[in-house]
């Protein structure tokens, strides 16, 4: 085996040698206390918000296998492929094993650390000193654990003295952020997955959960309720095979349909009044504005007919425990701030909140995409706290002793502002760290002009063929899960931990490392000086937490984690129910926000809040006649395929090359069969996929999926204007057989005027 101790030492200088004195920061050859060489350890999965504890059998110290973990308050010994898979992408041929640096060439070739870290430092310090600190920005993840998103958030704003810098989780999360913010008070999904076993009516609205978050759905058939499932969705998705009732609603009509039903509940009075005039406000306004939202209103915007919209709104009032669960077919959207809050205005109205099996619940995405939320330092200053408020930036200069004046007074700009600053030419160099822009981020053929136009662009990553890593002028390879230590907050608020249980390939080294490594090279490593490691941030992070909504001080350490199958959050110091010595399984790894009735708000109550709907900016035209919907393909592949397309069991599972369903009316109108292949052009880009025709789709509408890198060729940078989170799911598009050239006519289409701008996405 190669002793990557001696391979640093050789291709390194003295920076990274005064790291390597304390090994303890590296881990290399030396595992954490808690795993014993020939033994199990656990740990959560690293792929989706579940958060599904996972048992990792170790020979010689290095994990050989894993399977679910039985014990979990999570996922109860079930995975999904992902998670079973988990390790095999590990060992990938492309894992980026060395830093790799843009030559006179062109090319990317091979570097030591010594060697990018003297172009990394120098290259973003010029770029400031010439066009001013926020010149230089970064792009970060809800991937990483949360005290390496800490490390990065407080390196790059306290001690780069950068202003900018946003997570994917903006393209994700961020609309969930806002509404709750607005009508809690404080970014707080208040479940517990014990919910989806309790209620007796559950309504996912723009979610699948069949394919994204499977184990979550395992917890919805064990519910023991017989519960009615309601399912709103344009398409009929696995998740809507499985319902009681679906609801086909027209894309983005669906703000309308939950004023709709909230006037239907408030006409019949099936509301709970009691609990109105208790716990919330603006429940006046709301009832006087919802009353312009008729049946025959809904059923016109909707395309559902009245008898489901009274169904959907008599199973509301019937159920006595009824939870609604969101994710980006609301999230993702032009108003999906106002469509979230219309779900949560529901919630409210009918007292479904703060009771087992209740909830206006938003399910997250990503692994980490709540630690990112709380502790990445970009939209909220570390802990949740707010960027604007002096006392705020005074309490984290506190715990961090350092000076309060180098922490911004304003938030950063979003992912989508970062985009636009670097085509106005404010922003020159990037650093992009643990996610893939050039495939992801929406309307890509802008996307990559602007990643163009950068004079320094930073990629941080675990693989080196991601098509961002691509275009980077330097790759600083990273490991990645099960490869460190860390924590990861799961989509219930619950903290759970990640081990180091493999060692990474050659000269790659954890982002944490890379961070500590970069503060160094920088000069401001003393600013650092007590963030030895993963734990010591956890120490801290603890501190920043307190007397916040998301309190954890009450934690002792990972091992605490580890006993406890992890704690969610709030868990305040001195609480008389400390979970040190329950044993496992009890309803204390359970639990849910707003019990007492009491949210974030001065006032303690919970905001109603609406605004008119907003008709999508792109509407289906003659040239492009149809509704590109896009999202989640199947439960095996996670995103831009970076690491599920490594596995050979994963690639198994789903299919290796683009598809659209389309549905058979038009297919016949398009002179499409299945299987042909076919051309989708928007405005903005083509792409080519095999045509899977299915009434799964509507007719007028179709779908792609996300994981191949055409599709977001075609979506159009719109967002939402609260929280600015992309709107990936509606675009109008045209789709043609292979060889059939636009602008010749079709039985159905017209000729299409515009050609796409440009075709070589
Ligand atoms: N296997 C797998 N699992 C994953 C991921 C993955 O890549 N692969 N990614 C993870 C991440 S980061 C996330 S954010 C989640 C996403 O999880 P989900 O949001 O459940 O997945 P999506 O398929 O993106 O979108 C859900 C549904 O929204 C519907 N939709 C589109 N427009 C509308 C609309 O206007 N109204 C309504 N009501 N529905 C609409 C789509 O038809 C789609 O079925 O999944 C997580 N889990
Ligand atoms: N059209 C369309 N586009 C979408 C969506 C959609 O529904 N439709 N969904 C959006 C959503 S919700 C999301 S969350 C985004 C996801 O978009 P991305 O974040 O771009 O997707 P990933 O493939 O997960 O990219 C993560 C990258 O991090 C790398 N990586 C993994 N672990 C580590 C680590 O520990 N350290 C480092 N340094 N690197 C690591 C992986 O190799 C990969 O390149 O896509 C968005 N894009
Ligand atoms: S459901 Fe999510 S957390 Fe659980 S095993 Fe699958 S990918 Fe991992
Ligand atoms: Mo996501």
């Amino acid at each position: 085996m190669i002793d990557l101790r001696n391979l640093l030492r050789a291709h390194t200088g003295p920076l990274t040698r005064e790291l390597l004195r304390e090994p303890g920061h590296f881990g290399l050859g030396q595992l954490p206390i808690a795993v014993r060489p020939d033994a199990t350890t656990s740990m959560v999965c690293g792929y989706c918000s579940t958060g599904c504890g996972l048992k990792i059998h170790l020979r010689d110290g290095e994990a050989v296998n894993l399977s679910p973990n039985t014990d979990y308050p999570v996922n109860l010994g079930m995975a999904c492929p992902k998670g079973w898979e988990a390790l095999s992408v590990l060992d990938a041929p492309d894992r980026a094993t060395t830093p790799l640096l843009r030559n006179k060439q062109g090319q990317l070739s091979p570097v030591s650390w010594q060697q990018a870290l003297g172009e990394f430092a120098p290259k973003f310090k010029t770029i400031q000193a010439t066009h001013g600190p926020e010149s230089v920005a970064f792009i970060s993840t809800g991937q990483m654990v949360t005290e390496e998103m800490a490390f990065l958030g407080a390196l790059s704003k306290f001690g780069m003295g950068m202003l900018h810098g946003d997570g994917n989780t903006r393209q994700c999360m961020a609309t969930a952020v806002v509404a709750y913010k607005q009508a809690f008070g404080f970014d707080a999904p208040p479940y517990t997955y014990a919910d989806f076993e309790a209620s007796d009516v559950l309504v996912f609205i723009g979610a699948n959960p069949c394919l994204a978050h499977p184990i979550m759905w395992e917890r919805v058939m064990r519910n023991p309720h017989s519960p009615e499932i309601i399912v709103v969705d344009p398409r009929m998705t696995e998740t809507a095979m499985n319902a009681t009732l679906h609801l086909p609603a027209y894309p983005k009509s669906d703000q309308t349909l939950f004023y709709g039903i909230g006037n239907l509940l408030i006409e019949n009075g099936w509301i709970n009044n009691e609990y109105i005039a208790a716990h919330t406000s603006g429940f006046a306004e709301y009832a006087e504005f919802v009353k312009a939202f008729p049946l025959e209103r809904v059923v016109q915007e909707t395309g559902l007919s009245a008898r489901q919209i009274e169904r959907f709104a008599e199973a509301i009032h019937n159920g006595q425990r009824v939870s609604f669960w969101w994710t980006m077919g609301v999230n993702q959207s032009h108003q999906g701030v106002r469509t979230a809050q219309a779900i949560i205005d529901l919630a409210l109205m009918t007292g479904n909140i703060g009771r087992p099996g209740t909830g206006a619940n938003s399910i997250t995405g990503q692994c980490n995409a709540m630690g990112s939320r709380l502790f990445s330092n970009t939209t909220n200053l570390l802990g949740g706290h707010d960027f604007g408020n002096q006392q705020h930036r005074e309490k984290v200069a506190g715990v961090l002793g350092i000076q309060p004046r180098v922490i911004p007074d304003q938030p950063s700009w979003a992912y989508h502002e970062i985009m636009e600053g670097v085509l106005r030419g404010q922003i020159k160099g990037l650093w992009i760290i643990c996610t893939n822009t050039a495939h992801s981020w929406i309307n890509q053929n802008m996307a990559r002009d602007i990643l163009d136009r950068l004079d320094f662009l930073v990629v941080q990553d675990m693989y080196h063929t991601t098509e961002t890593a691509q275009l980077a002028d330097l790759v600083l390879p990273a490991a990645g899960w099960g490869e460190k230590d860390g924590t990861f907050i799961n989509s219930e608020r619950r903290i759970g931990v990640v081990k180091k249980v493999r060692k990474a390939p050659g000269l790659a080294l954890s982002d944490f490392n890379i961070f500590r490594l970069i503060a160094s090279a920088w000069g401001c490593g003393e600013m650092f000086a007590k963030w030895e490691s993963p734990e010591a941030v956890f120490q801290i992070l603890k501190e920043l937490s307190r007397d916040m909504p998301c309190d954890i001080t009450g934690i002792d350490d990972y091992a605490m984690l580890d006993r406890c199958g992890g704690v969610q959050w709030p868990w305040p110091e001195r609480t008389d129910q400390s979970p040190v010595d329950a044993p496992v399984n009890t309803p204390l790894q359970e639990r849910r926000l707003f019990a007492d009735g009491r949210f974030y708000h001065a006032d303690e109550r919970a905001k109603f809040i609406v605004e008119a709907p907003r008709p999508l900016k792109e509407r289906p035209s003659a040239a492009y006649p149809l509704l590109l919907l896009t999202g989640r393909g199947s439960a095996s592949q996670w995103h831009t395929q970076t690491r599920t397309s490594k596995s050979a069991v994963l690639r198994k599972l789903y299919p290796e090359h683009a598809f659209v369903e389309l549905n058979p009316l038009d297919a016949r109108a398009l002179g499409i069969r299945q299987n042909d292949q076919v051309s989708i052009a928007s405005q903005r880009g083509e792409m080519r996929a095999a045509a899977f025709l299915t009434h799964n789709v509507q007719p007028g509408q179709v779908f792609v999926p996300m994981h191949y890198v055409g599709t977001n060729c075609l979506t159009d940078a719109v967002f939402d204007p609260y929280s600015k989170q992309p709107a990936y799911k509606a675009c109008a598009v045209r789709v043609l057989p292979v060889g059939q050239m636009p602008g010749m006519s079709t039985t159905q289409l017209e000729p299409a005027t515009e050609a796409p701008s440009n075709t070589s996405c």
